[in-house]
């Protein structure tokens, strides 16, 4: 009992975070967070639609028993759950030509010529991870809904992406207060099929690993600002490359009009932007190039402090943990 007891404490002075050191040890990284879920969240659109809920806890049980390895669960989706797919599907890719930048168009054209992607059905996790594997080494693993920051960057430091199965309520397709298949599948996927810039996800996901609460904090924010809502600059035009804005039509023309604010990605000043998660974002960062983007945020993670240094192993799918004291 003792030693459960230790092993809940959440940070001890003068010890380091636990984190995971393989792949494996992502089963351990689970804390979901539940302010957003239906069952929790008074103002979620499914919460007084018992149906719903109950269809929600079916797909979330198959994230809780996946182990790493196991071979990704097939939802078999409802004709109702397929239109909403459908009316977010033919409302964002109506506008991604124009707002999208060319990283994301290139791997969503792959998808739909490779990857059964389309408004007529929902891809499947599996097929999906498999796609992304072969392009850029990142694969899928469920997750039931909003994991914490720390368990998230994590799995990215291993090339995994902890993707939700679940769809938002039939009521409201064009906005979901929580991650939802539309936002993965739509927002995030095509961009993991760019080498660049599943390259700079990784580097988040290994600055994060065994770092304080306050680091993790920054980090958070600086992925939030460019991962889920990050802007480029393309032949002189500013483009749309977060998850967030290409996964939410209103977004994505808002942060492209002459409406908000725009400031150039620069990692210490983007870190301690405060940020919304109910609304649109009053202020958008945007980088040069991702290449750039990399840059910059390898310097800044060089100078986050950490007794140790780790390295990325992919032969054996491993963080080695250099200098320990
Ligand atoms: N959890 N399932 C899931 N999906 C995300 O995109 C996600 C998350 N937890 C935290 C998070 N994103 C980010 O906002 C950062 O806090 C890392
Ligand atoms: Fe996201």
């Amino acid at each position: 009992r003792v030693a459960d007891d230790v092993r809940c404490m959440p940070e001890e002075k003068g010890k380091l975070p636990w984190f995971p050191r393989q792949i494996k040890d992502l089963d351990r990284c689970n804390m979901l967070i539940t302010k957003f879920d239906p069952d929790m969240d008074h103002d979620h659109p499914g919460y007084n639609d018992p149906e719903y809920r109950k269809r929600r806890a079916v797909i979330s049980e198959l994230a809780f028993r996946y182990k790493q390895g196991d071979p990704l669960p097939v939802v078999e989706y409802t004709a109702e759950e397929i239109s909403t797919w459908r009316q977010v599907y033919q409302q964002l890719r109506s506008i991604y030509p124009s707002l999208a930048c060319k990283q994301f168009l290139d791997g969503l054209q792959q998808l739909e010529k490779e990857c059964g992607y389309g408004e007529d059905r929902i891809p499947q996790l599996r097929e999906v991870s498999a796609f992304l594997k072969e392009r850029t080494g990142f694969q899928l693993r469920p997750v039931a809904g909003l994991l914490s920051a720390r368990d998230f960057l994590a799995s990215l430091a291993f090339r995994v992406f902890q993707c939700t199965q679940y769809i938002r309520h039939s009521s409201a397709p064009m906005h979901s207060p929580e991650p939802d298949c539309c936002h993965e599948l739509l927002g995030h996927i095509p961009m993991l099929a760019d080498k660049e810039f599943a390259q700079f996800s990784q580097e988040i996901g290994l600055a994060s690993l065994g770092v304080s609460d306050e680091d993790i904090e920054k980090l958070s924010t600086l992925y939030w600002f460019t991962v889920e809502f990050g802007l480029c600059k393309q032949n002189g035009a500013v483009k749309a490359y977060g998850a967030g804005l290409l996964s939410s039509y209103g977004e994505l023309v808002y942060a492209l009009s002459n409406e908000p604010e725009y400031k150039p990605f620069a990692p210490e000043e983007t870190a301690v932007q405060p940020y919304q998660d109910q609304t649109y974002q009053p202020v958008y960062f945007v980088s040069e190039s991702f290449e750039d983007a990399k840059m910059k945020l390898r310097k800044y993670s060089a100078n986050i402090k950490r007794p140790f240094t780790v390295r990325y192993d992919p032969f054996t799918c491993s963080v080695e943990v250099l200098d320990q004291p």
